[in-house]
C-alpha cells in the first residue's frame, strides 16, 4: 500500500477539487442536514474517488460498511479487545469505512467533515476507554487495518510502516530482516502502531533506546483538509504533536518511518517471582534505588499480583546481553534478588517479544502474527501514576494491605532511568521523564458480565488509585497518555468545550507541554474537526 508515497500531492489536488465540486451540490440537497448518514454515503459515493485514481484499487464504497451489510457486526467487533465497550447498550457507529488506500482516508476526512459527522480512527483497537470505535454523538469509523505494509531497510536502519499494522507484524518482519535490528516499543503484539506510537509508546527498551515516539524519523498524515503531509510539509510543530500528544487530535497517521534500534544477536531475559514471605518487601524496596540507575542494557519490570492473600512480586528482566555479564551486574548491584544462571534464557531480541508477551520459551515467532480471538470476552479497567520518591518500607507495607484487599488489582512497576533522564520534557509531548523513578500501571480484568459487576470493578479501580495518592506525583498528578483514563476530567463525547475544560486532563497528560499542543491544534485544526473525549481544544478566541 507505501507505493503512492511521491504521488501523494497529485492526487489529493484531484481529489479536492473534485470533491469540493460535489460536496457544494449535495449541500444544497434536502437530505444533507435531516439524515447525515445519507449525506455522508452520497458524499462518498458520487465524488467516486476510488475510480478516478489510477493506482486505487477499489472504490471507496467498497470500503464502506453500515449497519445493514450483514458484516458490520464483525467488522465492528474485529478490534474490540474490551467488552466493557461491547455491551447492548453501548452506541454503534452509522458507518465504517475500512480504508484500503490513502484516498479512503482522505474521502472519510472529508465527508465526515461536510457531513457534521464525529470521525473516531481505528488502528489496533487497545484504546482503555474504547475512544476510537466508541461515542455517543453521531459518528463514522475510519478503521485502518487493511494500511498494514511494512517496508524494511537495514541499509538505512530504518522501517516504514502503515498505522494499521500491528506491532508483532512489526517485530516480526524486523527480524526476519535482520538479527540485530529491534524497535523500541511496547509489550503486546496486537497493538496497532497508529495509536501507540502517537501515543508514546514504551517497553523493555526503553531506558537504552527511549519511546517509540524518540525514534520515528518521518510520518504521513491527513489532515482536517484532507490533505497529506509529511514532516516536511506539516512542518516541525505538528511533527513533534503527533510524537506523544495522540494522533487523534490533530489528524490521521497514515505511516510512520521509524528508526530501528540495535541489539545483540542474543538477548537473556529472566522472570523470577518472590513473596512477601520470601522477603519481597525488602527487595522491592532495594528496587526502586537499583533499578532507574542500573547499565542502561538491563530493564527490571516488577509485576505485581495477589496470591493466596499474599503478595507475589515477579521480577521480569530483558537484558541486552549474555547471562555472564548479566549475573556478574546482578551480584553487584542487586544481589538481594539472588538471580541464578538457570533463571536466565538467552534468546535472539525477536523470541524476547513473546516472552515478554507471556508465551512459553520455544513458540515460533509467527506467534507474532496471531489475531486475537473477537467478540472480546474480558472486560478490563486500568490506571497509571509515576513515581519520584523512594517509597518507605512502612509505605510499601500499607500499599500490600490496601492491595491485597483489592483482590483484583494487577500492578506493573516500570523503571525509568537511563536515556529516559536525558531527554528533555521538552522534546516530544510525553512529559515524564527526569525525576521520575518508576510508572506504575494499575489493572484489573474480570469475565463476570452486568452494569453492577463493571461499577463494582470501576469503584475498586478507583479506591486504589486514591490510596496510593501520597506515594505518587502531585500538582499535577501525571498519566500516561496510552492508558486513557475516563477518571481524569474526561470531556463530554462532542469533546472540550474550552482550553480550561481540556486542561484538567490536558496537564496531566503533558504537563507543561499542553499549552504547545494548544498552539498546534489551533494552526492545524481551528475548528476541531479532529475531538474525542481526551482530546487537545483549539484556542477559541
Ligand atoms: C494488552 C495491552 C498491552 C499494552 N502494552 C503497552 C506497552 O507495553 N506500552 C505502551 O506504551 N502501551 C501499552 N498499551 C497501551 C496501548 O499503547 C494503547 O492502548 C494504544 O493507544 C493502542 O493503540 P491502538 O492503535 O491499538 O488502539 P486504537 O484504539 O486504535 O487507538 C488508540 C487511540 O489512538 C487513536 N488512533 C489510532 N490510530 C490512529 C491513527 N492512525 N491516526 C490518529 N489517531 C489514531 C485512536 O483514535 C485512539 O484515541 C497496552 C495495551 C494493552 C491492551
Ligand atoms: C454493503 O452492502 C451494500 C448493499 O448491499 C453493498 O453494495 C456493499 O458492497 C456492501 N459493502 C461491503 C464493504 O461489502
Ligand atoms: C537511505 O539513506 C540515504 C542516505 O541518507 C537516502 O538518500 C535514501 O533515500 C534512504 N533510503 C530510504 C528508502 O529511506
Ligand atoms: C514462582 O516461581 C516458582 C519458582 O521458579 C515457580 O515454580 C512458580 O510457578 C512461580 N509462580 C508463579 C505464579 O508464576
Ligand atoms: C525463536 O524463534 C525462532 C523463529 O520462530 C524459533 O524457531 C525458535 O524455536 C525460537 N527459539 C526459542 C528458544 O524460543
Ligand atoms: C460505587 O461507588 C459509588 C460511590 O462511592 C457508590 O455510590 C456505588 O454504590 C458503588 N457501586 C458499586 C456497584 O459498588
Ligand atoms: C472528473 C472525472 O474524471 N470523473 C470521472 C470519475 O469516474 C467516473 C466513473 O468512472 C466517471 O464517470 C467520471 O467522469
Amino acid at each position: 500500500m507505501a507505493t503512492s508515497t511521491s504521488s501523494s500531492s497529485l492526487p489529493f489536488l484531484f481529489l479536492s477539487t473534485l470533491l469540493a465540486a460535489t460536496i457544494a451540490v449535495i449541500l444544497q440537497s434536502p437530505v444533507s442536514h435531516a439524515n447525515p448518514e445519507m449525506f455522508f454515503r452520497a458524499c462518498l459515493s458520487s465524488s467516486n474517488v476510488g475510480t478516478n485514481l489510477s493506482s486505487v484499487p477499489v472504490s471507496v464504497t467498497g470500503a464502506l460498511y453500515t449497519p445493514d451489510n450483514s458484516s458490520f457486526s464483525d467488522v465492528l467487533n474485529l478490534h474490540i479487545h474490551n467488552k466493557r465497550f461491547n455491551q447492548p447498550t453501548t452506541p454503534k457507529p452509522l458507518a465504517i469505512i475500512t480504508a484500503l488506500h490513502e484516498s479512503h482516508v482522505q474521502a472519510a476526512v472529508i465527508c465526515a467533515k461536510a457531513s457534521h459527522l464525529q470521525l473516531r480512527i481505528r488502528s489496533g483497537g487497545h484504546d482503555y476507554e474504547g475512544f476510537s470505535f466508541v461515542t455517543d454523538v453521531p459518528f463514522v469509523v475510519l478503521d485502518l487495518f487493511n494500511l498494514k505494509s511494512i517496508d524494511i531497510n537495514i541499509q538505512n536502519g530504518t522501517a516504514l510502516v502503515e498505522a494499521g499494522a500491528t506491532l508483532g507484524q512489526l517485530y516480526y518482519k524486523v527480524a526476519k530482516a535482520s538479527p540485530v535490528h529491534a524497535v523500541a516499543a511496547g509489550v503486546c503484539p496486537s497493538l496497532g502502531t497508529g495509536g501507540h506510537f502517537s501515543g508514546g509508546g514504551y517497553g523493555n527498551l526503553m531506558r537504552k533506546y527511549g519511546l517509540s515516539v524518540d525514534n520515528i524519523i518521518d510520518a504521513k498524515i491527513v489532515d482536517a483538509n484532507g490533505r497529506i503531509l509529511d514532516r516536511k510539509s506539516m512542518g516541525e510543530d505538528l511533527f513533534w504533536a503527533i510524537r506523544g500528544g495522540g494522533g487523534a487530535s490533530f489528524g490521521v497517521i497514515l505511516s510512520w518511518t521509524i528508526k530501528l534500534v540495535e541489539v545483540p544477536p542474543l538477548v537473556t531475559v529472566f522472570k523470577v517471582n518472590r513473596t512477601l514471605e520470601q522477603g519481597a518487601t525488602d527487595i522491592v524496596y532495594k528496587w526502586q534505588h537499583v533499578a532507574p540507575n542500573l547499565d542502561k542494557d538491563l530493564f527490571i519490570r516488577l509485576q505485581l499480583e495477589v496470591h493466596h492473600n499474599t503478595v507475589q512480586v515477579s521480577f521480569i528482566g530483558e537484558f541486552l546481553g549474555q547471562t555472564d555479564r548479566l549475573l556478574n551486574l546482578m551480584k553487584e548491584c542487586f544481589p538481594e534478588l539472588g538471580l541464578q544462571q538457570s533463571d536466565c534464557f538467552e534468546l535472539p531480541w525477536v523470541n524476547s517479544t513473546l516472552f515478554y508477551a507471556e508465551y512459553p520459551i520455544g513458540t515460533p515467532a509467527e506467534a507474532l502474527l496471531f489475531q486475537a480471538k473477537n467478540p472480546a470476552q474480558i472486560y478490563f479497567k486500568s490506571k497509571s501514576d509515576f513515581v519520584k520518591n523512594v517509597i518507605s518500607k512502612p509505605g510499601l507495607e500499607s500499599i500490600w494491605k490496601n492491595f491485597i484487599e483489592s483482590e483484583v488489582i494487577v500492578m506493573q512497576w516500570n523503571p525509568y532511568g537511563g536515556i529516559m533522564w536525558e531527554i528533555p520534557a521538552t522534546a516530544t509531548p510525553f512529559p515524564h521523564r527526569a525525576g521520575n523513578l518508576f510508572k506504575i500501571q494499575y489493572y484489573q480484568t474480570w469475565l463476570q458480565d452486568g452494569e453492577d459487576t463493571i461499577n463494582r470493578n470501576l469503584n475498586v479501580s478507583r479506591s486504589m488509585h486514591e490510596f496510593m495518592t501520597p506515594f505518587v506525583s502531585k500538582a499535577p498528578r501525571e498519566a500516561f497518555l496510552n492508558y486513557r483514563d475516563r477518571d481524569i476530567g474526561a470531556a463530554p463525547s462532542s469533546g472540550p468545550t474550552s482550553v480550561e475544560a481540556g486542561r484538567i486532563y490536558g496537564v496531566q497528560f503533558f504537563r507543561e507541554n499542553f499549552d504547545r499542543l494548544v498552539q498546534v491544534k489551533t494552526r492545524v485544526d481551528p475548528t476541531n474537526f479532529f475531538r474525542y473525549e481526551q482530546s487537545i481544544p483549539p484556542q477559541t478566541c
